[in-house]
């Protein structure tokens, strides 16, 4: 080989080392990019299904609120306006007590009920409900004033009932009983 053949091939290899270092060097910044590319991309995944689930979450725990509640409701207002057999007394009458509703008859028994775990009528605890608590509260109410508690029967009680999670309320619900007929709203 020739001097000039020798210094040529000299460039040619020089040339091509460049190359392969500057492939190597933007493959390398090509990995680094796409690392932090995918990166972010789990991390926005990850929180996606994050908040998902935490919607979800909450959605299940309303409509289970949303299930106690009506059916307590559903019980109180099934209930007498007033007490049909004993002396009435705002509250449970003193042979129904105060520990148990298996016996209430009128709405007004139900006045400060609660139960954490919630309890069937009769008594029983439901199960798996650690955690929740339901209350249930009755006043006398004016038809023109549903608002407002007032101190004598003037025809209307509005029952409450309140339903909570871990001390957090979940939803309450209004029902209102008069001598005639019920409602209820949320
Ligand atoms: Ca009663
Ligand atoms: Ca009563």
């Amino acid at each position: 080989m020739s001097a000039t053949e020798a210094r040529t091939v000299r460039r040619n290899s020089n040339r091509a080392g460049r190359r392969h270092r500057a492939g190597a060097a933007f493959s390398l910044i090509e990995g680094v990019f796409c690392t932090v590319i995918v990166g972010v991309m789990f991390a926005a995944a990850v929180g996606a299904v994050g908040s998902s689930r935490v919607a979800q979450y909450k959605v299940q725990q309303r409509c289970l609120g949303r299930h106690l509640a009506n059916s307590l409701m559903a019980e109180i207002l099934q209930q007498d306006y007033v007490e049909p057999v004993d002396n009435p007394v705002f509250g449970p009458e003193p042979a129904e007590g105060q520990t148990s509703r298996a016996i209430y008859d009128d709405v007004d028994d139900y006045h400060r009920w609660s139960a954490s775990p919630p309890q069937y009528k009769d008594g029983t605890v439901m199960l798996d409900l650690t955690g929740w608590k339901r209350e249930a509260y009755v006043h006398y109410v004016r038809a023109d004033d549903l608002g407002t508690a007032i101190s004598s029967d003037e025809g209307v009680k509005r029952v409450t009932v309140k339903v909570s999670h871990n001390g957090l309320p979940v939803i309450t619900l209004w029902g209102i009983c008069t001598r005639n007929d019920q409602q209820t709203e949320e």
